[in-house]
């Protein structure tokens, strides 16, 4: 498809063939109307047009079934818009289980990104084929916007919140990533490569990258430094099994801990004060960098058994 309309990225995933099939439709059903309207415009005009100056036009008092008609067949197409749009939607936002996934603390104007074995790349994101990922993704300053046109993704990248975006990409390849979000003065310059590689090649990588320390044991590490441990290792909340689990709250709501509810728990712990205990953390707002934190879930996710990343074929 590529070849022959060069002014489309090529389709790097199984979503983007989706999004550009969606695409494709809606230009082709715009163009089909637009060129069913003007032909309309231009035989009306034509074949009814005043013969002579004295003809007065037919009192036309409109009709039912008429007005019918072209309301409920526009509703149904619409409504098939919707559906079809938002099948797309909800692939786009759920990712399948057991993704590989990787961290990503954008700044200006670099992304910075790490992989769960301990790896840090800036601009560059390497990457298995055939495999979903998932990226976490925040902002040190201001909102960046994750953008990787070949896989038809387009995702904002928040301070003070994680979103995440995901995708599988099919064919090894060097791709263009961009920052889809003014972001100053060098947002232009912020850009990087995703290279997509064979899962040998992508364990060939990893392996020659040096396994530095891990994301888990980096965030263990911090747990103990900024005093997590002294804590919840005797009478706080246990934190194993807690990430993708629902907790009881003291106010009588009961929540679904996941990564944006971890962040908040260090971040903000009287926000939502676990049922039964008292709120006696102290906050770690500006103790713990971005990429700090990551690992601190990173760390808290290993403790529910979510591998956070081991590479399977
Ligand atoms: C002074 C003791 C103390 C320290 C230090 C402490 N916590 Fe806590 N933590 C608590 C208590 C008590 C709760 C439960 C009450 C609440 O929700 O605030 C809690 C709740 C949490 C929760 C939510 C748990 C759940 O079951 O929903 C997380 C996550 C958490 N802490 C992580 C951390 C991390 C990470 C650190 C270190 C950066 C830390 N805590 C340091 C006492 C502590
Ligand atoms: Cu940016």
């Amino acid at each position: 498809m590529a070849t022959y309309f060069p002014f489309l990225p090529e389709q790097g995933s199984r979503f983007a063939t989706g999004v550009d099939t969606f695409y494709f439709s809606m230009v082709g059903l715009t163009i089909f109307f637009a060129s069913l309207i003007f032909a309309l415009i231009l035989f009306f005009s034509v074949r009814y047009r005043r013969r002579s100056p004295r003809e007065i036009g037919a009192d036309i008092h409109g009709s039912l079934p008429l007005e019918i008609f072209w309301s409920v067949v526009p509703l149904v197409i619409v409504l098939g818009i919707f559906a079809w749009a938002t099948e797309l939607f909800f692939t786009r936002s759920n990712p399948p289980a057991n993704t590989y996934d990787v961290y990503v603390a954008a700044k200006q104007w670099m992304w910075k990104v790490q992989h769960p074995e301990g790896i840090s790349e800036i601009n560059e994101l390497h990457v298995p084929a055939g495999r979903a990922v998932k990226l976490v993704m925040t902002s040190q300053d201001v909102i960046h916007s994750f953008y990787l046109p070949i896989f038809r993704i387009k995702q904002d990248v928040i301070p003070g919140r994680y979103t995440s975006q995901w995708f599988q990409a099919d064919k090894p390849g060097k791709y263009h990533l961009f920052c889809a979000e003014y972001c100053g003065t060098n947002h232009s310059h912020m850009t990087g490569w995703v290279h997509v590689m064979e899962p040998r090649d992508y364990q060939h990588w990893l392996s020659q990258a040096g396994i530095g320390t891990s994301m888990v044991a980096a965030g263990e590490h911090l747990f103990t430094s900024l005093g997590c441990a002294s804590c919840h290792v005797r009478d706080c909340p246990p934190l194993q099994g807690l990430y993708g689990s629902s907790v009881a709250l003291q106010d009588g709501r009961t929540v679904f801990a996941g990564e944006a509810y971890i962040r908040e728990s260090i971040l903000a712990p009287t926000a939502k004060v676990v049922r039964g205990y008292r709120p006696i953390m102290p906050t770690f707002q500006g103790q713990v960098s971005e990429e700090g934190m990551l690992q601190l879930l990173a760390y808290i996710k290993s403790l529910a058994g979510e591998a956070p990343g081991k590479v399977q074929k």
